[in-house]
């Protein structure tokens, strides 16, 4: 599958010059959780930052409250709207490319639904300083997942990432997460033409890149919390799926 999209996106808002920090959030059905991420994320008082959604046409209507955002906020939050549900990964890859074609030095991923806790941000930014990626990790050097999650779905969560990183021959901890920050020039060093996998196994195809580009990855610690509003979008379809995937790319690779 090929991640070159043909599909209208309609752009509402643009970033101002002085734009340093762009955070890419992909949203589907988060009218419950949009506007207030937007606080929090502003109110971490971050010199330059700047807030980027990419909304699948939401038929809960997150795209337009998302419009008004941008029409509150100028020049700090941008909308991208796509015409329909294309993934989680085409979604990044095109978030990724309006923020590259911004001249903001520092890009950063997570997710809208709270898991990552927006106050991670400030020292996940600040470690850019010595890495060129910086990978939020809930598996290692004391990083955890939601206290309250019974233990056959911690379980689950662990052995999913288990088996990711040994089909992949990953060395980071944390091969499925999506909360992560990088320098502008480790994104066009992993070329986001060249990704593939469209939805869940994204992540792990994007650390893959990371590896294989040798850039200097900083693993932070973070405690991954269940979403309270808004439903998930994990299935165990989706998860199978992207096993199957990336034992794919790992037979081509060879
Ligand atoms: N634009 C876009 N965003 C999506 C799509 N699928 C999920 N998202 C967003 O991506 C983020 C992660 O999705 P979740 O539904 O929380 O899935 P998850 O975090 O992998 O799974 P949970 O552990 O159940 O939370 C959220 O901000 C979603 O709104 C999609 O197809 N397109
Ligand atoms: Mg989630």
């Amino acid at each position: 599958m090929s991640m070159d999209e043909t599909n209208e996106i309609r752009i509402v808002g643009d970033f101002h010059s002085d734009i340093t920090v762009i955070v890419v959030i992909p949203t589907f059905n988060e009218a419950e959780n949009i506007r207030s991420i937007v606080d929090q994320l502003f109110a971490l008082n971050i010199t330059g930052l700047g807030i980027l959604f990419v909304d699948d046409a939401s038929p809960d209507g997150t795209g337009e409250i998302a419009d008004g955002l941008a029409n509150e906020h100028p020049g700090r939050l941008v909308v991208a709207n796509r015409s329909g549900k294309l993934g989680l990964g085409t979604a990044y890859v095109a978030g990724f490319k309006i923020a590259l074609d911004s001249d903001a030095p520092y890009i950063v991923q997570m997710d809208c639904d709270f898991s990552h806790p927006p106050t991670e941000l400030p020292p996940m930014v600040a470690a850019l300083d010595n890495a060129d990626v910086v990978v939020g990790t809930r598996y290692s050097h004391g990083g955890a997942v939601d206290p309250n999650w019974k233990m056959s779905r911690v379980l689950l969560s662990k052995w999913a990432n288990c088996g990711i990183r040994a089909i992949l021959g990953l060395k980071i901890h944390d091969a499925t997460g999506g909360f992560k920050a990088y320098r502008r020039q480790a994104l066009e060093q992993i070329g986001l033409d060249r990704l593939t996998i469209t939805g869940f196994g994204f992540q792990a195809e994007v650390a893959l890149r990371t590896q294989r580009c040798d850039l200097t990855v900083k693993e932070h610690p973070y405690t991954f919390m269940e979403r309270t509003a808004g439903k998930s979008k994990m299935s165990v379809q989706i998860a199978l799926e992207a096993f199957w995937r990336l034992t794919m790319l790992r037979i081509k690779a060879k």
